[in-house]
């Protein structure tokens, strides 16, 4: 299996995170996407390829324009103002307030985000482009004819909605990868989140199509992040009914538990004329990740890469979470080699 990799998601590395009432370096940092694209090389996956610059129209397919501006001009922004940290939203449009967009940067920060945890440092906008890329030419390998192609995103992508960031995401890379497979011929196409979050920027950005399935595996949101989406009773909404499916799980599931719900979507996906599948392969539902609470342990992913190509469909995995560093890499790679041995 061929892996898109750029080392343009060095430009994403922020020095801060909101995480317990605390300003940390983030989980979500530079050596995860290295220590994946060196356990592809040790298990020798398969070749590994630059992404080429593909500009903002499939970007823009699925985010709105003025979100793309400000996520574009924010840092600067921030910096004209001359605050010294990194760009962190400070105030919300919450219940019975105005939804209109300020001007001032602190005003847009709170318009966009949908999360405080995640800072807009330097480098940020340009890294989640280069993230998108890496989809699209992962996409462009399985439109191309191989069975499965593997996209390095840095930055994630899954909880970036058409219009919000936060939870370390900025673009869709996932959806804009989905989008440009329906804009290039495949007439179905199924997004499978395994993360342990729920894709909620994925859910909405398809919420109301019928031809893009959403289907997610994650924590009960009652107990975890994102918290205000991704229960069983949001299922789509006009022509988009019942093309999402949620099976938000239980604290310290295991495989036994998780297989069996994949088993339950695969099977949906597989009944809905789906012709492409892409996987958010977030790996933190580890045992140990450290930010996480479910129990896979790193041979359970090579079962679910397995089970993943048992619905025997072209199959784009995208990396999104996880954090277990030390394991990151033999957690996704047993996934994809998982596949690859039952494929
Ligand atoms: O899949 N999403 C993540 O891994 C990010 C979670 C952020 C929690 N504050
Ligand atoms: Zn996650």
């Amino acid at each position: 299996m061929k892996t898109v990799y750029t080392d343009k998601h060095h430009l994403r590395n922020a020095r801060t995170e909101l995480a317990g009432g605390e300003l940390v370096r983030p989980f979500e940092c530079p050596e995860r996407a290295e220590i994946i694209r060196a356990r592809v090389e040790e298990r020798q996956l398969g070749e590994i390829v630059s992404p080429g610059e593909r500009g903002l129209s499939p970007v823009l397919a699925v985010h709105d324009e003025g979100y793309v501006r400000f996520l574009e001009t924010a840092w600067d922004e921030w910096q004209a103002e001359g605050f010294k940290g990194e760009a962190m939203v400070a105030c919300w449009p919450a219940r019975r307030m105005t939804d209109r967009r300020p001007d001032h940067i602190e005003g847009k920060l709170g318009y966009y985000a949908m999360a405080a945890e995640t800072a807009i440092s330097p480098g940020t906008f340009e890294a989640a482009r280069w993230s998108a890329n890496v989809a699209l030419a992962a996409a462009d390998i399985v439109l191309g004819g191989e069975r499965a192609a593997f996209a390095l995103t840095r930055p994630p992508g899954h909880h970036a909605a058409r219009d919000m960031f936060g939870g370390y995401c900025f673009l869709n890379n996932a959806a804009i990868a989905a989008q440009h497979m329906r804009l290039s011929g495949a007439g179905k196409v199924a997004i499978l989140d395994v993360d342990y979050h729920h894709g909620n920027g994925t859910q909405d950005i398809f919420y109301e199509r019928a031809d893009v399935l959403f289907a997610s595996l994650h924590a009960d949101p009652r107990v975890a992040f994102p918290h205000f989406s991704g229960y069983a009773d949001e299922t789509g909404m006009g022509d988009g009914e019942g093309a999402t499916l949620n099976r938000p799980l239980p604290d310290g599931t295991d495989w036994t538990h998780f297989s069996a719900a994949l088993a339950d979507v695969l099977d949906c996906i597989c009944k809905t004329g789906t012709e492409a599948l892409v996987v958010s392969l977030g790996v933190d539902t580890f045992e140990r990740d450290p930010i996480s609470t479910l129990k896979l342990t790193s041979e359970n992913f090579l079962r679910l890469g397995e089970q993943i190509a048992s619905a025997g469909l072209p199959t784009l995995f995208v990396m999104e979470g996880g954090y277990a560093v030390a394991e990151i890499g033999i957690n996704a790679v047993n996934t994809l080699e998982g596949f690859e041995q039952a494929a």
